[in-house]
């Protein structure tokens, strides 16, 4: 049996790539690029992915200031769903939701998608009412969705507390058997191989500084590694998002705020599905290592940091202990924060902006590690068409002045 390094599974995957010879740190600054994307998150790789795969567009560079993945791609909690309200969303998300599927296979590297079930628990009347529209709107748009009432929830989650007796006792919750988790990662190393491998460059260790525009027209980025000329950029940079837009001269609807999560020490399977709460607002899985995966809303203050505020953690690991008294002793292992831009919907921008060639994808907010394949899928297409892909029309940052606005507050099921 063939052995894995550390290292040849990072870069070759558990499938095993002997002949791939990355293209990292190759951008040469003097070049000129068809597309120039900034950001090496999964957005970023999987929107060069699909600009090579699905339009024969591999004159690119990712230009990323850390390390691929470095971002909120190696940062989340790794929930996967597409149970959204409404009609742009759902359909958005669940256009990811079926990439995922078959994510794996499509870049001969194994994401570790599973889909072991999301609920998202119900504890007040009003919270019953809000699930159940919520699995009527998703059942109309074609999506799994079901209600359950507290003692299938029970049967579901065998160590949830469904006593009566709780602070807010569990009423039911919404169950969309084929949402689960993934290796965050793993995304981002699947999307920059299969990128690297239709011959896309990425740049590890390139800030972009600048960007350079004449007659209302992208010409060239400033980097921490040189100067690159382009007529076309993609903005993927999960909360620097207004920073690079500002470079250009564009205002955005965009806060930006910490959002933090925490892992316990591993311990043996325990948990097999995934349980989020917004009453009690906490949300938790079992990686695959046995480490919990906890996380709840962001820290409401302005901030650029990668890690957050204690009150946050105590909070959270309050309203845990009152779903799954079982944890009680256990350790925490470590924290961190991500940067994410919260819009004013909570939804995201994608598409094109005021200044030709600049294209912006971002304000997924707690969001959009789910949609990470779709958003590539549906940002390379507006990249190479000049034209918003139908999934990313409702997305466009023209909707904040017609006001046409797609609020997900409800569905995102972070507090904002
Ligand atoms: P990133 O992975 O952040 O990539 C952007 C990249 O841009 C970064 O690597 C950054 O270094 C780079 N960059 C920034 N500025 C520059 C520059 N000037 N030049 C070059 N590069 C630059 N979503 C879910 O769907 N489910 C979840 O369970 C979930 N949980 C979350 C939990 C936490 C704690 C956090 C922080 C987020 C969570 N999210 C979740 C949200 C999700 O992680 C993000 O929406 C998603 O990963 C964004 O991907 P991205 O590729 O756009 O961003
Ligand atoms: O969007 O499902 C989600 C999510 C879970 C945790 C953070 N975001």
């Amino acid at each position: 049996m063939k052995k894995f390094s550390a290292l040849s599974i990072l870069t070759e995957g558990l499938s095993g790539n002997k002949g791939w010879k990355p293209h990292w740190q190759s951008v040469d600054p003097k070049s000129q690029y068809e597309v120039v994307i900034i950001g090496g998150g999964g957005h970023g790789l999987a929107t060069a992915y699909y600009l090579a795969k699905n339009h024969n567009i591999t004159n690119v560079a990712v230009l990323e200031k850390n390390w691929i993945g470095s971002g909120n791609t190696g940062r989340n909690t790794t929930i996967v769903r597409s149970n959204y309200l409404l009609n742009e969303s759902s359909r958005l998300y669940e256009h990811s939701l079926k990439l995922w599927e078959g994510l794996s296979k499509e870049l001969n590297y194994n994401v570790m998608f599973s889909q072991r079930g999301v609920l998202n628990l119900a504890h007040s009347l009003q919270e019953i009412r809000d699930s159940k529209r919520r699995v009527f709107a998703n059942k109309l748009n074609k999506i799994d969705a079901e209600w359950l009432d507290s003692n299938s929830v029970k049967k579901y989650c065998k160590i949830i507390n469904t006593s009566k007796d709780s602070r807010y006792p569990i009423l039911g919750a919404t169950l969309q058997r084929r949402a689960g988790t993934a290796r965050h990662d793993a995304v981002a190393w699947g999307f920059a191989r299969a990128a690297s491998n239709l011959g896309v460059d990425i740049c590890e260790n390139c800030e972009v500084t600048g960007l350079q525009i004449e007659k209302n027209k992208i010409v060239s980025i400033n980097t921490t590694k040189g100067n690159i000329n382009t007529k076309k950029i993609g903005i993927v940079v999960a909360g620097h998002g207004s920073v690079l837009a500002r470079m250009a001269g564009i205002k955005l609807p965009l806060e930006t705020h910490t959002l933090q999560a925490l892992v316990s020490e591993p311990i043996k399977p325990i948990l097999d599905c995934v349980v989020m709460s917004n009453a009690v607002h906490v949300y938790v899985s079992q990686s695959d290592k046995g480490e919990l995966v906890i996380g709840a809303g962001i820290d409401s203050t302005n901030s650029y940091q990668q890690r957050g505020n204690f009150s946050i953690i105590s909070g959270q690991m309050g309203s845990l202990l009152e779903l799954f008294p079982i944890f009680s002793k256990l350790k925490m292992l470590r924290t961190w924060g991500g940067i994410v831009d919260v819009s004013p919907d909570a939804s995201p921008i994608i598409g094109e902006t005021p200044v030709k060639g600049v294209f912006f994808n971002g304000g997924w907010g707690t969001g959009g590690f789910k949609a990470t394949p779709g958003s590539g899928w549906v940002f390379a297409h507006t990249i190479a068409n000049n034209f918003p892909h139908k999934l990313a029309d409702p997305f466009s940052l023209n909707r904040f002045y017609k006001g046409k606005l797609i609020d997900e507050h409800g569905a995102a099921a972070v507090a904002h």
